[in-house]
């Protein structure tokens, strides 16, 4: 499998993440890819996104919630709970952490737009979206031996908040704060993360 991906990109941090605890790690080979400047990505993924999983057959899939979603099934790992409200549960909070992640990176674009041009009211309103997610999240009773696609999708984002100063978001929410601690210490974050030089 080819996984079509930026260093950075919490999306593909997700996925990575997912691989390595179905044990996948050697059986994807990982590409860099620029989505924004490389118009080579829209010829097998219309959205020009990362990620983009390549099968051994040729088939492509994205986005992470899909990639994820077949990684587990073929691995086994169980990351994605089986029915019921954990499942329900599981895939809101991906979903929560993934729009989080969407607006994050609407704000980082926004900020690299000349001081001038930045349009304060799209910031505003994108960090609304950011702080109501992560005060939910702080009364979500994380613990550290529970590990879903839930916590993994957060665990991305919060690593991407921090990797491009997106918000302080340790900031009045210490038990996110004491959990994302813990979460990254497994190895399947230590493996995933990048070092920004
Ligand atoms: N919903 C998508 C979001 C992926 C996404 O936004 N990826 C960003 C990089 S972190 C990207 O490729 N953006 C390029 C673009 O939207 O043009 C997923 O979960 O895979």
């Amino acid at each position: 499998m080819r996984l079509l991906y930026s260093a950075l990109s919490p999306f593909a941090r997700k996925v990575r993440i997912v691989a390595h605890e179905n044990g996948f790690t050697d059986a994807i080979t990982l590409e860099t890819v620029a989505p924004f400047t490389d118009e080579s990505l829209r010829a097998i993924n219309p959205l020009s996104q990362v990620p983009t999983l390549i099968l051994g057959d040729g088939e492509i899939l994205f986005d992470s919630s899909v990639i994820c979603d077949h990684l587990d099934a073929e691995g086994g790992a169980g990351l994605i709970p089986a029915g019921g409200a954990p499942r329900r549960r599981a895939l809101t909070l991906q979903a929560l952490a993934d729009g989080m992640g969407s607006a994050a990176i609407a704000v980082v674009r926004e900020r690299m737009r000349p001081a001038d041009e930045q349009r304060p009211e799209l910031i505003e309103r994108q960090l609304k979206a950011i702080v109501a997610g992560l005060d939910l999240l702080e009364t979500e009773g994380f613990t550290p031996d529970l590990w879903t696609i839930a916590q993994i999708a957060v665990a991305a984002q919060l690593a991407y908040f921090d990797a491009r100063q997106v918000i302080d978001w340790r900031e009045g929410r210490p038990n996110l704060a004491v959990w994302f601690e813990a979460a990254s210490r497994r190895p399947s974050m230590v493996v995933t993360s990048v070092q920004l030089a």
